[in-house]
Order: structure tokens, then C-alpha cells, then sequence
């Protein structure tokens, strides 16, 4: 394919409720939707990066920067595009992962949809539906949080996972554990909130009977994730600090983690996403499909990837109405607790026009 213009768009898309974790809160979702223009057709992405840099360096702006300074410039001038052509044409530059993923993605769509096959067949996807659980941001109570799980729970949500900070940890999990029985799969996600010196916090977690914990320590700091590893049973996942294959690798091999989050824009995007699963498959540990609040659209490439066989763990794809009142694609609904894994070709959704077209703050158009 010849890359012809890229149409950087972005939307400012209310979420139905705050979403609080131990960086911040999120009550709108700022969206960078990315549109490739080729001679073979057109293909869509969102970025998932957030408004600020809290998660991880990257952000919205800072990765429209990099997309309209660096990496496009970068792909007008391969000769002969490819999803898989993006990465090494873009590997000169480092990092900014996020804003490397969408553009990938939104190249693979344009070639997916070319052929006419799915992202999902692409993949390697061996699944036609995805258990689906949801994340639980910290509370303003014990009974607020007690009434939002009721809820998740009532709808079919087939795992909980709990933000949880020193002093909103304990005692929040201690809550569900009782209210909820010792039946409900739940794990709890940190980011990065906790250090040497809370560390017994994390210890106190060791009697709920928890899935895993998801990245309690800074993303650099391998060897703090190893020391709880060896100290606790409760396994130990890894999400921020995974930014590439060979990462995840050491750090199953370094002993800091025996599951994984993929996010794909964490990683550059689904064809590593797909490196990581397998490396993870090799070396017998188990991943899942995390989530950024993403759209329908970020939504559904991530059904595609969750729908591989190494995703063994429920994930973080909730359905639309967890988010949005109003998605940007057909509303993804939970039934039985699943989400169906889309089929049509490319990503397989299609963005809903008037919705985007409201929510949109700003265009721009690059080209060559
Ligand atoms: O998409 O349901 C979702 C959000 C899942 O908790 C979630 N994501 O660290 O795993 C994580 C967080 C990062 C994003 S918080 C805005
Ligand atoms: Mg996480």
C-alpha cells in the first residue's frame, strides 16, 4: 500500500462515571482517533494514550506530536506499506509506544479490510466470544464500592479487579471478600502505587484468595516485583513495566512476575502484542488483555487479540456501557458475561459518524 494522508482526530468522550485509580482520575476520555488514508482503502485506530502523562510518559498531545513530527513522515516515505512494515519503519524512534501502536493498527485495518479478513483470523484469534471482567476504581466508601461491585455482579462481569492504593486496600478487599464469598474472581491492580516501605500492606492481601496483584511497584524496578514474587503466594502480574517481548521475557525469567497484562499500546502495538502472548505460552505463563478505557473501536481489536489461546485469565474488556453512554461504535453488550469477537474484516466495527463528528474538538490532516 502507498500511504496517501492520515487524519488525526480528536474527541472529547464523557465517561459514565469517575474513574478513580491511584494516579488520578479519569472522568472524560480525551480520544485520539487515527484514520489512514492508502490506495488500497482507508483503516481506523484510537490511541490509547491518556490526556496526561500519569499512566505512563506518553499523552494525547504528545503523541499527535510525535505522529505528525516523526513517525508519519517516517511512513509516507516507505515504499511498499504493510502493517507489519510499520514497526521497522518506525524504529528509529524510540519509545512513544502508544502513538507507534495506532498507527500500526490503523494500517493493519486499511490491509485487513484490502483482503477482506478479520483482525482477529490475523492474529491468530481461537475463540468466537471473550469472558469478560471489569475494573473497579477506588471508592468515596466501603459502601460505595460494596454497591458498584453488586452491580458489576448483577450484570455477568465474570472477574473484578480492584484499584487499590496504600490505605484503600485492605480494608476495601476485606469487604468484597465478605459481602461477595470466597467465590468471586478477584484480583486487585496497584499502579505502581506501593514501595518498600508499604510493602507488608501488600502481604496483609496474602488471605483474600486474590487471582493476582497487578503491578504494586514502579514499572523499572524488576527486583521489587521479585522479592514479593518469592514472598507471597498470591501471583504477581506485570502491566506497565511489559513494553516489549524481550521485557516480558526477563522479567518471567528474573522471577517478577508469573502473569502478564497485554495491552497492545503499551507494547507498540498487536503484531508485538502477539510476540509477548507467545513468549509468555513458551515459558508457561498465562496473560490477559488489559484495557484503557478504550472506545468500541480500540474495543474491539482488543477482542480480536483476547480471543488467542494464551489468554487464559479474564481481561479488562468491558462492554460500552461500563464507559459510555453513547459509544463511538455499535455498543458492545455483555450477555452471559461475553462479548462476541468481532468477524467483519479489518478491526470490524465501524465508527459511528454523527456521534464522532459531535464529539469532535479538532482535525488535522497530514500529508506526505
Ligand atoms: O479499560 O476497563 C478498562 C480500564 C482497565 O484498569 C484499567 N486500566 O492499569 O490496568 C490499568 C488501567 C489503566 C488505565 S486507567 C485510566
Ligand atoms: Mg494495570
Amino acid at each position: 500500500m502507498k500511504l496517501e494522508a492520515v487524519e488525526l482526530r480528536r474527541l472529547d468522550v464523557p465517561l459514565v462515571r469517575p474513574f478513580r485509580t491511584s494516579f488520578g482520575v479519569q472522568t472524560h476520555r480525551d480520544v485520539l482517533l487515527v484514520r489512514v488514508l492508502t490506495d488500497e482503502g482507508e483503516g481506523w485506530s484510537e490511541c490509547v494514550a491518556l490526556a496526561d502523562p500519569v499512566y505512563s510518559s506518553e499523552y494525547v498531545a504528545g503523541a499527535q506530536a510525535v505522529l505528525t513530527g516523526h513517525l508519519l513522515p517516517r511512513l509516507f516515505a516507505a515504499a511498499d506499506l504493510t502493517g507489519r512494515s510499520v514497526a521497522p519503519a518506525l524504529a528509529g524512534v524510540i519509545g512513544h509506544r502508544m502513538a507507534k501502536a495506532a498507527v500500526e493498527t490503523a494500517v493493519l485495518d486499511a490491509e485487513l479490510r484490502s483482503y477482506g479478513i478479520s483482525l482477529a483470523r490475523y492474529l491468530g484469534a481461537e475463540r468466537s466470544h471473550v469472558e469478560c471482567g471489569v475494573s473497579v476504581g477506588i471508592a468515596s466508601s466501603v459502601d460505595a464500592l460494596l454497591a458498584e461491585v453488586q452491580s458489576y455482579v448483577d450484570q455477568g462481569y465474570r472477574r473484578i479487579k480492584l484499584k487499590i492504593q496504600p490505605g484503600w486496600d485492605v480494608e476495601p478487599v476485606r469487604a468484597v471478600r465478605e459481602a461477595f464469598g470466597p467465590d468471586l474472581p478477584l484480583q486487585v491492580d496497584a499502579n505502581t502505587a506501593y514501595d518498600a516501605a508499604t510493602m507488608p500492606r501488600l502481604h496483609a492481601l496474602e488471605e483474600f484468595g486474590l487471582l493476582l496483584i497487578e503491578q504494586p511497584f514502579v514499572e523499572e524496578d524488576l527486583h521489587q516485583h521479585a522479592v514479593l514474587s518469592r514472598q507471597m503466594r498470591t501471583p504477581v502480574c506485570l502491566d506497565e513495566s511489559i513494553v516489549s517481548a524481550a521485557v516480558a521475557a526477563d522479567a518471567i525469567n528474573r522471577g517478577a512476575c508469573s502473569i502478564v497484562n497485554v495491552k497492545a499500546g503499551r507494547v507498540g502495538g498487536y503484531l508485538e502484542s502477539v510476540r509477548i502472548h507467545d513468549v509468555c505460552a513458551a515459558l508457561g505463563v498465562p496473560v490477559w488483555c488489559g484495557g484503557m478505557l478504550e472506545t468500541g473501536l480500540g474495543r474491539a481489536a482488543n477482542l480480536a487479540l483476547a480471543a488467542l489461546p494464551n489468554f487464559r485469565l479474564v481481561g479488562d474488556t468491558s462492554a460500552s456501557d461500563r464507559y459510555f453512554a453513547e459509544d463511538l461504535t455499535e455498543p458492545f453488550v455483555l450477555v452471559d458475561g461475553r462479548l462476541p469477537v468481532p468477524t467483519g474484516p479489518g478491526v470490524g466495527v465501524d465508527l459511528r459518524r454523527d456521534v464522532v463528528t459531535a464529539m469532535t474538538q479538532s482535525t488535522e490532516t497530514v500529508r506526505p
